[in-house]
C-alpha cells in the first residue's frame, strides 16, 4: 500500500524568529566508543547461536565468500571504523567488501535484492567498499543504527587475504541512559521492558527527536508527542522538546497548518506531508511541554499556532462538526490497512480540543475558552449520535459500521466514555478483528485502559505486547509489531521496518506515571 500524503502546490511561511530560537537550542551530541561483544564466522542457513564464535579476530584471515558477524551487544546509533590489512602475496586487486548494518538478528538473513516495497530501498543499511591499498584504516562516513554488522568478503584475489582489527562503534545521542535509574519493581519483565524503552528513546534522541534512526531519521509530530512524554519522566531534556516545537511552529503552510514532519539538514525544511491528527497533536505536545517545564514564555509564543490547528481542522467538518466528507483530509491513526479512521479522528479532535481549552485558559483568553467549550459540547453530542451504536454498545466507523480497537481507544482517551462504562466497552470488543499494528496505537489503547481504571488490564497488555518483543530478542522497541503476524509491514517488506522506533517506548512513561502498574 503506497501512501500519498503530499499537498501539491503548497505555499509555506517561515517565522524566522522561531527558527532562530530552535537553532540556538542545537546541542552537541554525547559520544561513546563501543567495541564488539562477540564475533562469529557466518554460516548460511544457521542462526547466530549455532555459528562458530571467534575468540580473537586478529588471529583470522578472510578470503572470497567468507563472512563475519560482529555483535556489539546492544543497539546503538553512530559510526563504524576498523582497520583492514592484506595477508599473503602483495595486494594485486582491491579488497571488495559488503558491509551490512542490522538492528536485529533477522536482518542478517534478509537479502536486500529481494526488496520490492514502495518506500526507498536506500534505507536498507548496507555499503560496498573497494579497498585499493592495504593496510587501511576505514572510517565509514554514514551514520547507522545497529547492533550487528555483517561483513561479506566479496573478493580479495587468489594471492592475498585480509585480516581485521580495531572495530569501533562510535555511538552518538543527545542523552545517556545510564543516568536514568530503571523502575523499581520485582517484576523482571517490567524491568526489561523499561530498559529497552530507555535505550529506544536514547537512540532516537539526536539533533531532534527522530522517529527511528534507521528510517525515517526525521522529526514527526505524532512521534514527538509520545517521545516528549517519556522524556519528561526520564532524561528531562526540555530543550530538545522546545527546539522541536519551535521548528514545527516556525515553518507552516500559509494558512498556519503545521506539517506532519520536517527535516533539519542541511537546514530546517518542512515536508509537504500533512496529517490532520499530527497537526492537532501540536496542541497536546505544547501543553505537555508547558506542564513539565512551566516555560510560560514558550507557551505564550507558540500558543496561537497551537490554537490555530483547531480552527483549521474544522474546514474538514460538516455542520454537525463531524469530519466529513472523507477523502478531503489525511490522517494517520495506525498502519492497519483496513482501519476506517473517521471515528478515531473524531476522538483525536476531541482529545486535542480538551488540551486547547487548557492552553486558552493558561493564556487567559476567556473569550476563546467559552468558544472552545461550546464547540466541545456540540462536537461531543454529534459524535455520540454519529458513532455510538446503541444496540451493540460500541463505537462504529464508516458505511460498514466497522468496529475497531482504534475507534474505541480514541473515543475513551478523549473522554467520551469513562469509568466502568468504558472498561466494559473495552472488554466487549476484546474479540474484535480490526486490531492494532503499531506500538503507537497500542499506546493509546493502554492509555484508554488506564483512563478508565483498568490498571491490571493495562499492565497485562504491556507484558503481552511489549513483553513479547523482549521475548523475541528486542533490546530496543520496534516500529511495527503484530504478535499475531511478525512479518507484518505496511511497506511491502519487513526489510525496511525500523526496529528502534521511539513511538514504541511509552511503557517507560506508563510505569513512572502510573506506579500502581508495577
Ligand atoms: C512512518 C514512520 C513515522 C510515522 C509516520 C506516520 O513513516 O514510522 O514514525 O510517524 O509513518
Amino acid at each position: 500500500m503506497a501512501t500519498d500524503w503530499a499537498i501539491k502546490d503548497m505555499k509555506t511561511i517561515t517565522i524566522k524568529e522561531h527558527i532562530m530560537v530552535a537553532e540556538q537550542l542545537k546541542q552537541i551530541l554525547l559520544e561513546k566508543n563501543v567495541s564488539p561483544a562477540a564475533y562469529y564466522r557466518y554460516d548460511t542457513g544457521c542462526k547466530l547461536a549455532e555459528m562458530e564464535k571467534i575468540a580473537d579476530i586478529t588471529d583470522y584471515q578472510w578470503g572470497k565468500n567468507d563472512s563475519i558477524i560482529l555483535d556489539f551487544g546492544h543497539h546503538g546509533v553512530g559510526y563504524l571504523s576498523f582497520s583492514c590489512a592484506g595477508k599473503g602475496s602483495p595486494q594485486d586487486a582491491p579488497a571488495f567488501l559488503k558491509v551490512k548494518f542490522c538492528e536485529v538478528e533477522r536482518e542478517l538473513y534478509e537479502e536486500s535484492e529481494d526488496y520490492n516495497g514502495w518506500i526507498s530501498r536506500g534505507w536498507i543499511q548496507e555499503e560496498w567498499l573497494h579497498l585499493d591499498q592495504l593496510p587501511k584504516a576505514v572510517a565509514m562516513e554514514r551514520r547507522y543504527a545497529f547492533r550487528y554488522v555483517k561483513i561479506d568478503i566479496l573478493d580479495t584475489s587468489p594471492k592475498f587475504k585480509v585480516a581485521f582489527d580495531h572495530f569501533i562503534f562510535k555511538t552518538v545521542s543527545a542523552v545517556n541512559m545510564e543516568t536514568v535509574p530503571l523502575v523499581e519493581t520485582q517484576n523482571k519483565m517490567f524491568r526489561k521492558i523499561d530498559e529497552a524503552s530507555l535505550r529506544t528513546l536514547q537512540n532516537c534522541m539526536q539533533d531532534v527527536f527522530e522517529d527511528g534512526p534507521k528510517r525515517d531519521r526525521r522529526l514527526w509530530l505524532g512521534d514527538l508527542r509520545l517521545q516528549a512524554m517519556i522524556n519528561y519522566h526520564t532524561f528531562k531534556d526540555y530543550n530538545l522538546v522546545k527546539r522541536c516545537l519551535y521548528l514545527f511552529a516556525g515553518m507552516t503552510k500559509d494558512d498556519g497548518m503545521i506539517a506532519a514532519c520536517l527535516f533539519t539538514e542541511p537546514k530546517p525544511l518542512m515536508d509537504d506531508t500533512f496529517l490532520l491528527d499530527y497537526s492537532l497533536f501540536f496542541i497536546s505536545a505544547l501543553l505537555d511541554y508547558y506542564q513539565a517545564s512551566k516555560d510560560m514564555e514558550t507557551l505564550k509564543q507558540l500558543g496561537p499556532s497551537a490554537l490555530r490547528q483547531i480552527e483549521l481542522a474544522e474546514q474538514f467538518m460538516n455542520e454537525e462538526m463531524i469530519f466529513e466528507p472523507e477523502g478531503r483530509y489525511h490522517c494517520f491513526v495506525d498502519w492497519n490497512e483496513i482501519l476506517h479512521k473517521q471515528c478515531a479522528m473524531q476522538g483525536i479532535y476531541l482529545f486535542t480540543l480538551r488540551d486547547a481549552i487548557q492552553i486558552a485558559e493558561l493564556l487567559g483568553d476567556c473569550e476563546r475558552v467559552v468558544q472552545l467549550n461550546e464547540k466541545q459540547e456540540r462536537c461531543k453530542a454529534s459524535a455520540l449520535k454519529k458513532f455510538w451504536d446503541e444496540e451493540q454498545q460500541v463505537f462504529i466507523s464508516g458505511p460498514d459500521r466497522q468496529i475497531s480497537w482504534a475507534s474505541q481507544a480514541w473515543m475513551i482517551a478523549s473522554g467520551m466514555k469513562q469509568g466502568q462504562e468504558a472498561q466494559e466497552l473495552l472488554r466487549r470488543i476484546s474479540g474484535c478483528e480490526v486490531g492494532m499494528v503499531t506500538p503507537y496505537m497500542n499506546h493509546v489503547y493502554v492509555q484508554a485502559l488506564l483512563d478508565c481504571g483498568g490498571v491490571s488490564e493495562a499492565g497485562a497488555h504491556i507484558r503481552y505486547y511489549w513483553g513479547k518483543m523482549v521475548e523475541e530478542g528486542a533490546d530496543t522497541f520496534w516500529e511495527l509489531f503484530n504478535p499475531e503476524n511478525p512479518e507484518e509491514s505496511p511497506y511491502g517488506s519487513s526489510i525496511i521496518n525500523s526496529y528502534c522506533h521511539a513511538w514504541s517506548c511509552t511503557p517507560a512513561y506508563f510505569m513512572r506515571e502510573y506506579p500502581e502498574l508495577l
